[in-house]
């Protein structure tokens, strides 16, 4: 949308996604992080049978064939952490951490790798060389004094291996607690807890075949130009099949809309592109279970049920249909901001089908009831016997690479007995039975001061939490907090009584242990495991694996342990052997690895096999249309917050979000072009949002509000930056995920 105001570092982008621009952005990232000479080999390893995973994103590759060097953000996210930068002691020694504090996200993760351990000295505010082994004692000592093994946080985010999590899940858990706060907890909590109850497990049921034979796709609340780029290529491929993709998003996302395939040298050659979505709806914020329940009853009007399926499979139809009924045209409307006209034709392509593939990510998830509108996608799906056929099923799109693959082996604040009786059968303990913290239980628990040691396994969990006010002040009264890291990043800084960073492999580097070199393995969204193995020798000599890291704290703390840590870390073979034992699922785990492209776990669903209380799968009936505290006069607009073009969660790379036509800066609000006018303001306006919730006022000053094409009603800014407008007990009941992408907000000029 041009507008005649120019506002510094707005600028619309016109062309199609992916591109040349894709390649110049490629070319950028390798260039400031990297040496030239080193990065195509390191590309080209990347997703390869030998080589390893890309820490990107979740999305498979295709028995692990893909020319991946086209991939921008995974390019970016790889050369992050394969720079030649360096953060070592020298740099801790000039930089007091207050002085550090006043550095951006981006300027200190920048700085590049950690090096070497540290811990924090009070009297000169640095942090300080310290020796692996004096590190993990201190470790040890602080976490056998604490009154309760409960008053201690085991932190992962979801980078970690199968391995590093088994381990660090066996290690909390032999110490005595089950507060295992996860980024899945922020993240796809709403699937893992949503889909169980409707088709029996907590994952997506779709593998990359499907998307040959699906015959439409429905694709809801995800960015997949920036943040599934690997998926890209298969929307490319779908698109030029001629398959109806049908896209829910309140913005328009220019990747969405259309894309030029790197890949492709007759579009690249032609400056061509190929459109992505047949139909955009700019579905309200939060308007999703609306716009879902519309599809639904305009589907049982059209009589275009598989009723045969609905028999045999499923329970729950009837109350399911009633609900539908007596649901109103005109609530589902204005609760979804889109026309019955619109959604009667989303129902009458979606009868044609035979094979259809729904898709969601952050859009649907982060909302008060996003478990029921995950739950709603299943309904939809059910009503036309779109599971355990080709071509059909349910994408969840998860955000860190091995996400799905921690929680599978036992990341998990409430084990199952299967767990449980597994971990005690295998290493002769008794694991706790209680359930333990998830994220934001966990972060309230530090709040309370109840919760006094955080382990962090990767991640930047103060700065992705809502709240930072509360959040950073939490981690203040920690007595010890402990950081496995790649990077320096704010969390990090933010001290208690003491504080340790121990500095880790990443996933492009080498990993000897005492029996050779080492690999590790990953489970993608598709629930296929397979190996990884980096090849760059690692960025100092001092750094350990995370395997190996877990291993030493848990050696130190405890003493009589029944786990020989020692000859896990030397073989991950043996990890291996432990994760088998314990979930019979990995069966054959490390031969089965050593086949390219690894294996699939089992799926039940894709066999219409139910495996939910009732041995069927469950409509489940969500009452109304409104998912989020409604919006009122007092806050007439829904805050939803993203991800740009250049950043990774916390990680930023770089100010820039090309396709959304904004550079250099973070600071802005998107807002519908009708919407300013009603308000009074102006595309370049500086502008107050305020959160209006029960909890207390918060206010975000000083940000610049641009025109964007967004549904009305709704608006939209970056996350961490808008984190101080969702409070820390603002999430959804069902999944503990915080309402990240629903915030009721006032806009008004900024105060001169
Ligand atoms: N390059 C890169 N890759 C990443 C990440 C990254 O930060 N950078 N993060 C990783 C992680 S951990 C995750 S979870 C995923 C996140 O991947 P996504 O789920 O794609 O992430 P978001 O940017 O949070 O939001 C996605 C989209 O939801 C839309 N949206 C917002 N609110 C609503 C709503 O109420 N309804 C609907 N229908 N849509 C809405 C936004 O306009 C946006 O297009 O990506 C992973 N991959
Ligand atoms: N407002 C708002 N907030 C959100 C979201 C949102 O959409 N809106 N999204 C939420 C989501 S989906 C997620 S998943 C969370 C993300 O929460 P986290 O996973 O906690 O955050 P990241 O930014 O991914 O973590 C970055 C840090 O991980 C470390 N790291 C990188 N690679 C490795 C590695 O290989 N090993 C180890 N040990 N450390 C490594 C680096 O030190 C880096 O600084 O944020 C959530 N917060
Ligand atoms: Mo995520």
């Amino acid at each position: 949308m041009p507008s005649k105001r120019s506002v510094p570092g707005v600028k619309p982008y016109n062309s199609a996604a992916g591109g040349w621009g894709a390649l110049r952005a490629t070319a950028i990232a390798v260039r400031e992080q990297m040496e030239l000479s080193e990065a195509p080999l390191l590309l080209y390893r990347t997703n390869k049978p030998a080589g390893f995973d890309c820490p990107g994103c979740a999305w498979p590759d295709k028995a692990h064939t893909s020319t991946f060097q086209f991939c921008e953000n995974g390019a970016k996210a790889v050369t992050w952490e394969a720079t030649k930068k360096r953060v070592t002691p020298e740099f801790f020694g000039r930089h007091t951490v207050a002085e550090l504090l006043g550095w951006t996200d981006h300027d200190l993760e920048d700085e590049g790798r950690l090096t070497h351990p540290m811990a924090y000295d009070a009297a000169s505010d640095t942090y300080q060389p310290v020796e692996w082994d004096e590190a993990f004692a201190r470790i040890g000592a602080v976490l056998r004094a604490l009154p309760s093994a409960n008053a201690a946080e085991f932190y992962t985010s979801g980078r970690a291996s199968n391995e590093a999590a088994f381990l660090y899940q066996l290690f909390a858990r032999e110490y005595g607690t089950n507060n295992f706060p996860d980024c899945s907890n922020m993240c796809h909590e709403a699937t893992s807890q949503g889909l169980p109850k409707s088709i029996g497990i907590g994952k997506g049921t779709v593998s990359l075949d499907d998307f040959d034979h699906c015959e439409m796709i429905i694709a809801i609340g995800h960015n997949p130009g920036t943040n599934h780029p690997r998926m890209m290529g298969t929307l490319h491929e779908v698109s030029r099949r001629g398959v109806p993709i049908i896209v829910f998003n309140p913005l328009k996302e220019r990747a969405l809309e259309r894309f030029t395939d790197p890949q492709n040298p007759v579009e690249m050659a032609s400056m061509g592109s190929t459109p992505i979505a047949s139909s955009y709806y700019q579905v309200k914020v939060g308007g999703d279970a609306a716009a879902l329940k519309g599809i639904c009853k305009a589907l049982l009007a059209l009589n275009a049920l598989d009723h045969g399926f609905i028999a045999e499979h499923t329970n729950g139809f009837a109350a399911f249909a009633a609900d539908l009924a007596a649901t109103g045209w005109a609530e589902i409307e204005a609760a979804s901001g889109l026309g019955r006209a619109a959604l009667e034709s989303v129902a009458a392509a979606y009868a044609k089908s035979n094979a259809t593939i729904v898709s969601y990510g952050m859009g649907v998830t982060q909302h008060s009831k996003g478990t029921a509108t995950v739950q709603q996608i299943a309904n939809l799906l059910l009503l036309r016997g779109n599971f355990g056929k080709p071509g059909a099923g349910i994408c969840p799109l998860r955000g860190h690479s091995n996400v799905q693959g921690d929680r599978t082996v036992g990341i998990n604040e409430k084990p199952g007995d299967a767990l449980l009786e597994g971990i005690e059968k295998r290493f002769g303990f008794a694991p706790p039975r209680a359930h333990g913290h998830d994220a934001v239980a966990a972060m309230q628990a530090i709040v309370a001061g109840e919760s006094k040691v955080l382990v962090a396994l990767g991640g930047n969990l103060a700065v992705a939490m809502p709240d930072p006010e509360q959040c950073f002040a939490a981690m203040r009264k920690l007595d010890l907090a402990v950081h496995i890291a790649t990077k320096l990043n704010r969390s990090h800084l933010l001290i208690g009584k003491e504080s340790i960073l121990l500095p880790c492999l990443g996933r492009t580097e080498l990993d000897v242990q005492a029996t050779g070199v080492q690999s590790i393995t990953v489970e993608d969204s598709m629930t296929m495991v397979h190996a990884s193995a980096g090849k760059l020798p690692p960025a100092s000599e001092h750094l350990r694996s995370e395997p190996a890291i877990v291993a030493g704290m848990a050696k130190a703390t405890l003493p009589g342990s029944k786990v020989d840590w020692a000859g896990l870390v030397a073989d991950y073979d043996l990890i291996r052997n432990d994760i088998e034992a314990v979930f019979p699922d990995f069966k054959d785990y490390n031969e089965r690895i050593r086949v390219p492209g690894g294996f699939r776990l089992p799926l039940p669903p894709t066999e219409r096999v139910w495996k939910t209380d009732s041995g069927k799968a469950e409509f489940l009936v969500l009452a109304g249309v409104e998912i989020d505290p409604p919006v009122s006069a007092a806050a007439p607009f829904r805050l939803t917050t993203i991800r740009s073009h250049d950043q990774y969660n916390t990680t930023i790379y770089g100010l820039d979000d090309r396709y959304r036509g904004v550079f250099g800066r973070r600071d802005v609000v998107f807002m519908n072009r009708d919407d300013l006018a009603a308000q009074g303001l102006e595309h370049g306006d500086v502008v107050d949002i305020e959160a209006v919730l029960p909890q207390t006022a918060r206010r975000l000053s000083g940000f610049t509000v641009i025109a964007y094409d967004i549904a009305a009603g709704s608006v939209a800014a970056y996350y961490p930056e808008a984190n101080v407008l969702v409070p820390l007990d603002y999430f959804d009941a069902q999944s503990g995920t915080p309402s990240y992408k629903s915030v009721p907000v006032k806009i008004s000029r900024a105060a001169a």
